[in-house]
């Protein structure tokens, strides 16, 4: 088994790491403000350490006026003061350094804040003026210019499109606290090229580069209908707005800055439009190296989806050179174990707009196949992707009432959507106290009742728990072939038994069925559930090793 300090002495070490997605606000918190900080997180660094991961990657932490939980920036290269300093910052990244974790940061270029100095002045300047060219300004359509420009749609509901008192209006593929800078300025591509030299400088290990494929844009005269408002379609390279051919140019001088670095820094584009072949150009080695495959996280339980997905990304990935990737769960989507507990038909959407009273399966349901789905991520080759609080097996809080709600999702959806707060509450980190050890008083969003049981200090000794699981099969994956792309299918005449074999000899076996199956042949390694004699139980995923 390779020492960490070998793992992390590898320059291609991001090809196989797990990241563990950081989300500061929620994470922890020094101060006792409510709001998690760089220094709530510093002082939990042993614990991810011990969790056995590779990486951490932190969601923006930013000066932000939070209109959308940080992803709306006031200034790319300081730290909201809530959350701490630039002293704080690099004292995080040197520790993390000490416990031979890398440091992964959100880069943000498709918009900023409506509160940054550049809006603002473009706002003061007027219509024509170099300022108003660093964001998407254009005179309206219709009679006085009354009706938005063209049919773009926000991300959140609503028209990408808000008009300014004197008469123009800007575009916000998000919420409208976020206008969307113009890329076709040459001095908006320097910032960014200098902010990431800011960073590198400071010694972070890589970059997750927020709606990567949105940056270039056609704003040709007239501007393009949209052709896909609700942005389910594959894209093809036609789009006005998403994946067009000159975004690639973006990245690949992004990379002149990453591999003027030794070793270079990582970077991973996220694209929330369906995975294709297309996607993975993101990740050739002259550009990001990586782009989140979000197919997983889409699928829903089930034996073909996710071998379908399963397949499906091998393939897509293939031939482009760059590195594979795994999610589950994000900041973005209703934590996976309740997802997979919602009864066919029913959508998370539907659920949470419910404030999760419609009915949902059993929590051991949710518990066990949220389980059984992780193990199966981490025996596949690549990189996965963690979202802080999955290794406790939260639920997703879905009891949250409308004055608690957060996310701009909630408002510009006209009030129909709940938005993403349930996945983002803070964690527990013991049975009691105030905010569940999350800080020294309260928490931003209430913490439900039942955290208590999922706080790390119940689980931490418990031998069943989540947290000894996500432990163990992150020490155990360390074994698996580095640099092994191949997963090996293995027939199963049952509809509901997925088996794949890795290169190393490693089987993997995840029954979908809800019913016991025959257990395997081989020396069992991990288990997601306890195991029956000689059966595998219902809903359990199991590694094995061939004797
Ligand atoms: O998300 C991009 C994105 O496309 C999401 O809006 C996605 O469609 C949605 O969250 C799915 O539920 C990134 C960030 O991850 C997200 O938190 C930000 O709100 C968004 O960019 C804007 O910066």
């Amino acid at each position: 088994m390779p020492e960490p300090h070998i793992v992390a002495a590898d320059p291609a070490w991001w090809r196989t790491a797990v990241v563990y997605q950081v989300y500061p606000r929620s994470f922890a918190d020094s101060d006792g403000d409510g709001i998690g900080d760089l220094a709530g997180v510093r002082s939990r660094l042993g614990y991810l350490a011990d969790l056995g991961v590779d990486a951490i990657w932190l969601s923006p932490f930013y000066p932000s006026p939070l209109a959308d939980g940080g992803y709306d920036i006031t200034d790319h290269r300081a730290v909201d003061p809530r959350l701490g300093t630039l002293d704080d910052f690099v004292a995080l990244t040197k520790e993390a350094h000490a416990h031979r974790l890398k440091v992964i940061i959100d880069v943000v270029p498709n918009h900023t804040s409506d509160q940054h100095p550049w809006f603002r002045e473009a706002l003061a300047a007027g219509p024509g003026s170099p300022e108003r060219d660093r964001y998407i300004f254009r005179v309206g359509a219709g009679p006085d210019g009354a009706e938005p420009p063209a049919d773009w749609a926000s991300h959140f509901g609503g028209p990408a499109w808000e008009r300014v008192p004197d008469g123009q209006w800007y575009c916000h593929l998000f919420a409208r606290e976020q206008p969307d800078l113009n890329w076709d300025n040459p001095e908006i591509r320097q910032y960014f090229l200098d902010t990431l030299r800011f960073w590198a400088d400071l010694d972070v290990d890589g970059f997750r580069v927020d709606v990567a494929h949105s940056l270039a844009k056609d704003l040709s005269s007239p501007l393009r209908s949209q052709p896909d408002l609700d942005r389910n379609l594959p894209l093809d390279g036609s789009d006005p707005l998403y994946d067009r051919e000159e975004v690639h140019e973006i990245y690949r001088s992004w990379r002149a800055v990453f591999d003027s670095y030794d070793p270079p820094k990582m970077a991973v584009a996220e694209t929330w439009h369906p995975t294709t072949s297309r996607t993975y150009l993101y990740a050739r080695p002259s550009e990001l190296g990586q782009v989140f495959d979000f197919s997983l996280l889409k699928a829903e339980w089930g034996r073909d989806a996710f071998q379908d997905v399963i397949r499906r990304s091998l393939e897509d990935h293939q031939g482009v050179g760059g590195g594979l990737t795994w999610v589950l769960s994000s900041h973005d989507v209703p934590r996976h174990p309740s997802r997979y507990a919602l009864p066919a038909g029913v959508t998370p959407d539907a659920w949470l707009s419910s404030h999760g009273t419609r009915p949902v399966l059993d929590p051991g349901t949710a518990r066990r196949r949220g389980r059984a789905a992780t193990l199966m991520m981490l025996a596949l080759p690549g990189s996965a992707y963690l979202y802080q609080g999955e290794e406790l097996g939260l639920l997703e809080v879905a009891d949250l009432t409308e004055d608690q709600l957060r996310d701009p999702v909630w408002e510009r959806s006209g009030r129909t959507l709940k938005g993403r707060d349930g996945c983002r509450v803070p964690l527990p980190w013991t049975r009691s106290g105030p905010s569940f050890g999350f800080g020294p008083a309260g928490a931003w969003l209430p913490q439900p009742a039942w955290f208590a049981d999922y706080s790390v200090e119940s689980e931490a000794d418990d031998p069943e728990s989540s947290l000894t699981l996500y432990r163990q099969a992150l020490m155990l994956r360390r074994a698996l072939n580095a640099d092994d792309t191949g997963v090996d299918w293995l027939d199963t005449d049952d509809p509901q038994v997925l088996h794949f074999g890795r290169r190393n000899g490693w089987q993997v076996v995840v029954n979908f069925s809800a019913d016991p199956r025959p257990l395997p042949e081989g020396r069992v390694i991990l288990s997601s559930g306890p195991l029956d004699g000689h059966l595998l139980p219902g809903e359990t995923t199991l590694w094995t090793v061939r004797r």
